[in-house]
């Protein structure tokens, strides 16, 4: 039975008791560092995070020196995210921020969607330029931002992470994923992208959440969710998996997995080469 009003019980015993707080704001004072280059990235290689990197790396990658940026590890984990510094970027404390310092006066940019739709204005790339494709771009790019909280929040949450299984919510939000990759499957069944036959931060952004699932990489939940049934879903994904700049995305901020393919700060596009931590440990 719920109490007749909420209290917060710190020790709930779910993975992130320790970070998750009712409360907004930052718990220390904390200065972010800040890089030579126009952009400075404060995240992690989640699937929030990569968007962004996938980004800058495609950017960078169409000899876009403009967009070269500097990117620096946020521990969410750790409570990194709760420093002053940080939040004065982002007062809603989650990763991926950004702040663009080619301006008069820097401009901070939060939420995985708005930096993908900042960085393709401001390079007129990666989105559509006739305004009814740009229209169905953007409609995919919500349709992301609002879908993956039921796939992160929802499904991985109980799934994945919660001291204990409960068939409700993990029932309640399997059906809600496997209907959102049903209606990716469809959209797929005639297409190579997800809107416009061109690669756009639609696909960027639903590749980094739903391209991952489908490819084994998020919640061990493969079998689960029976993924290889969404073929068309499962084809894309291999495919945007197979481009150079996502390659190296994917590497940056990343603190799991195989230590050569962990790049934790990006400074440098000889980074990739040199500072995996594989390399670095070695040091
Ligand atoms: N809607 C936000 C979600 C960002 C988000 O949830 N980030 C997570 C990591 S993927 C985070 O920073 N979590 C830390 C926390 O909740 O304290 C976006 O797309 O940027």
């Amino acid at each position: 039975m719920p109490p007749k009003k909420w209290v917060w019980d710190k020790e709930n015993g779910g993975k992130f008791a320790n970070i998750n707080r009712p409360i907004s704001g930052s718990t220390h004072v904390k200065d972010l560092p800040i890089g030579q280059h126009p952009f400075q990235l404060y995240s992690q290689g989640t699937p929030n995070g990569v968007k962004v990197t996938i980004m800058f790396e495609e950017l960078l990658n169409l000899g876009i020196q403009e967009a070269d940026y500097d990117a620096w590890l946020i521990r969410i984990g750790d409570g990194d995210q709760f420093g002053s510094g940080f939040v004065e970027i982002n007062p809603n404390s989650k990763i991926p921020s950004l702040l663009d310092r080619s301006e008069k006066q820097p401009i901070r940019i939060f939420e995985s969607g708005s930096i993908l739709l900042y960085l393709a204005d401001k390079f007129n790339k990666f989105i559509p330029k006739k305004f009814e494709n740009r229209t169905e771009c953007l409609n995919w790019l919500f349709w992301q931002m609002a879908s993956a909280p039921y796939l992160g929040g929802g499904f991985g949450h109980f799934y994945a992470y919660a001291p204990e299984k409960y068939e409700y919510p993990i029932d309640r939000f399997a059906m809600e994923v496997k209907r959102q990759l049903d209606v990716l499957d469809k959209l797929l069944s005639d297409k190579n992208f997800i809107c416009c036959e061109e690669y756009t931060i639609a696909d960027i952004s639903i590749w980094s959440w739903y391209g991952a699932l489908v490819l084994g990489r998020l919640y061990d939940a493969e079998e689960f969710l029976d993924v290889k049934t969404y073929k068309n879903v499962l084809r894309w994904a291999k495919e945007i998996n197979d481009r150079q700049a996502v390659k190296r995305g994917i590497m940056v901020n990343k603190i799991k997995g195989n230590p050569s393919s962990q790049l934790h700060e990006r400074h440098s596009s000889s980074d990739f080469i040199h500072k995996t931590q594989d390399k670095l440990e070695k040091l």
